[in-house]
């Protein structure tokens, strides 16, 4: 970032935010993955629960990460150069009942290898649909990031569709679970991908994080 382009530098997740954004790997098996030369954040959670349009809407392209209304749509781990200074990886869901055995196994490896064991990953964003909350299967997910001591963040998806005291309620319960998950970090975040809710909060901890 070079001083004339930023005049203030509160304006720098705008900024970085604003820069080309391309589509560099998707990864279906671990050793194939770009190398691990820039930070990483990924976007994690359940099938269906908002990843890619949470990607789309902080970069502010429609349809750069693929949306479905059926779950089961990212079966990649992808990854998205951002202005040349790191990567966004949107991830395959986890919990998605439906696939076939067979997909279901290779998806969770590659979750499961990628998660627990990149070296330039800076930070999970763990997604909650905030109409269904926690589930089974995110309590696995965090248990397995704090015992690799991967630092995570809860974000709350599609809160245009609950009620501000369900969200109120969710977010106090959260916050009480959250301090039994040492890399937890211990704010959830809300968000509307819809309503582009909640997005410059996040876009703010995205750049404090990769610099
Ligand atoms: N109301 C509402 N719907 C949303 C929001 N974000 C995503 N959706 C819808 O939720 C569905 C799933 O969205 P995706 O972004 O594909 O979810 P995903 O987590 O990437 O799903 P997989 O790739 O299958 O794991 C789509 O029908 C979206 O339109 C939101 O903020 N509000
Ligand atoms: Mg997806």
């Amino acid at each position: 970032m070079s001083s004339e382009k930023l005049s203030n530098i509160s304006d720098y997740p705008r900024w970085l935010f604003a820069q080309e954004c391309t589509f560099v790997a998707g990864a279906d098996r671990i050793e194939i993955l770009p190398p691990p030369t820039l930070p990483e954040i990924a976007f994690a959670g359940r099938s269906n629960v908002g990843k890619s349009s949470l990607i789309n809407a902080l970069l502010g392209r429609n349809s750069l990460a693929r949306v479905s209304h059926t779950p089961g749509r990212t079966q990649q781990l992808n990854f998205f150069l951002l202005g040349k200074r790191f990567y966004i990886v949107d991830m395959p869901g986890y919990g998605y009942a439906a696939a076939s055995k067979a997909k279901i196994k290779i998806w969770s490896r590659l979750i499961q290898d990628y998660l627990k064991g990149r070296v330039p990953l800076k930070r999970v964003f763990l997604l909650i649909d905030s109409r269904h909350g926690f589930k089974g299967s995110d309590e696995a997910v965090m248990e397995e990031l704090d015992k690799a001591a991967v630092s995570y963040q809860i974000v709350l998806t599609k809160s245009d569709k609950s009620t501000p005291t369900h969200l109120d309620e969710l977010i106090t319960s959260l916050t009480a679970k959250l301090k039994k998950h040492p890399a937890a970090f211990p704010t959830p975040l809300l968000t509307s991908s819809h309503e582009k809710e909640g997005l410059e909060p996040l876009r703010k901890v995205i750049a404090e994080l990769v610099g």
